[in-house]
């Protein structure tokens, strides 16, 4: 198949999921052509058959903001046109769902081409929902030909939310490639981060306010006394000086690393025994799942879909949203066994690859793309007669 895909760059879960299902596809012999503002994050290789169109956004003194949703939907009904896609699957609802409308809407020759919207979680729960966006949203997931949430809870969320009947939506979770997130031994970045052989606890986010990254030093600081550790904090975004701050007034800064954006996320997750997850709110979880593929047991909140990716006390624990205390409780637990940590470790890497494989999930896109494209072909022939 010849299938677009648009997804944000640089920031974010719903960008790195776009991205790695279009470099799967690629490798199952399907033609990817990624429509965006930049070349999508992990896209390390372009080739004849993972193609790069970008969105150039034209500026004029009169825009205060120039309409990128516009420029966005030319480029689509374009490469759509020239590239003969069979398919575009846009990831984000706002505005891409919107672009991918008008693209669809511009010109007849280009309306059997169907597009699917996948939605990821803050583009319904947060951004959606508000009211400036609500109407908007909700119109381009009915307009899409087909719609999928990444996990049951977004699912449920977005039916009840943007009154949308069930059977619009499909669900396919998230994926990891086993081979990419396994245990590797990593001398190098280990040496980096627990020079005394400390444990290892590790959070990785873009920082938003939505993560609680404030909530990973309060439990880290709950340790303090109680076993040698330090915890790791891989990304960066608005909420990191709020965290270092924290971590210097409860005293833990030392034993406290912020390592900004690393390109090697395997890496990290094979040096660490718990990765914190404390989240408001969480529609999947993704870096649970990385974590988990990688034998690390997850502390998170039980919250929107994580405990469709985390089995309480099975691949981790689950506590609730800011309860500092219990997730504080359960990281000591894990990390004062090994062979808990291991035992959790192994049945989380289990649960990864079983439940939440490339080789499982890849096989569930294309035969979605299939049944759309089918649906949208005869919805056609019986409009144009
Ligand atoms: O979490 C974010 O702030 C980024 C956001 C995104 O769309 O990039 O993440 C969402 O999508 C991820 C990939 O599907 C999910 O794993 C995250 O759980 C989800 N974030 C939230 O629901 C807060």
């Amino acid at each position: 198949m010849n299938i677009g895909i648009t997804c944000y760059a640089t920031y974010g879960g719903s960008g790195i999921v776009g991205s790695e299902l279009g470099m799967e596809l690629a490798k199952r012999g399907h033609t990817i052509h990624f429509i965006s503002s930049a070349l999508p994050t992990r896209i390390t290789e372009l080739s004849d058959n993972v193609q790069f169109h970008e969105v150039e956004v034209a500026n004029y003194p009169l825009f205060d903001h120039p309409p990128y949703t516009l420029a966005l939907a030319v480029k689509m009904a374009e490469v759509a046109r020239e590239k003969k896609l069979d398919v575009l699957h846009v990831h984000y609802a706002i505005p891409h769902s919107v672009s991918a409308f008008l693209a669809r809407e511009m010109s007849t020759d280009l309306k059997h081409i169907p597009f699917i919207t996948t939605l990821h979680g803050t583009d319904i729960t947060l951004v959606g929902a508000d009211r400036s966006y609500l109407p908007i949203t909700r119109f381009g997931i009915l307009q899409s030909d087909g719609v999928t949430a990444v996990s049951a809870y977004l699912k449920a969320a977005t039916c009840e939310v943007f009154d949308v009947s069930e059977d619009v939506i499909e669900v396919i979770p998230n994926f990891i490639s086993p081979n990419v997130y396994q245990r590797r031994p990593q001398e190098c970045v280990l040496g980096k981060c627990a020079p005394d052989n400390e444990k290892i606890l590790l959070h990785i986010s873009n920082f938003r306010a939505v993560k609680r990254v404030t909530d990973c030093i309060r439990i880290f600081a709950r340790l303090q006394g109680k076993i040698k550790a330090r915890l790791v904090m891989v990304g960066d975004g608005p909420e990191k000086s709020q965290a270092e701050w924290l971590a210097r007034q409860l005293g833990v800064h030392k034993n406290v690393l912020f390592v900004g954006k690393q390109p090697n996320i395997p890496a990290y997750l094979s040096i660490a025994d718990v990765l914190l997850l404390p989240s408001e709110t969480e529609s999947f979880g993704l870096s649970a799942l990385e974590a988990m593929a990688c034998e690390v047991p997850v502390v998170a909140s039980h919250v929107g879909g994580l405990p469709e990716v985390v089995s309480d006390g099975e691949t981790g624990y689950l506590a609730d949203v800011g309860d500092v205390e219990a997730m504080a409780k359960y990281a000591l637990k894990i990390l004062s066994s090994e062979s808990l940590r291991k035992k959790m470790g192994q049945a989380a890497r289990q649960a990864a690859v079983e439940r939440f494989s490339t080789d499982a999930m890849i096989p569930l896109y294309e035969a979605y793309y299939r049944r759309v494209i089918e649906k949208t072909a005869e919805r056609h022939r019986a409009a144009v007669g």
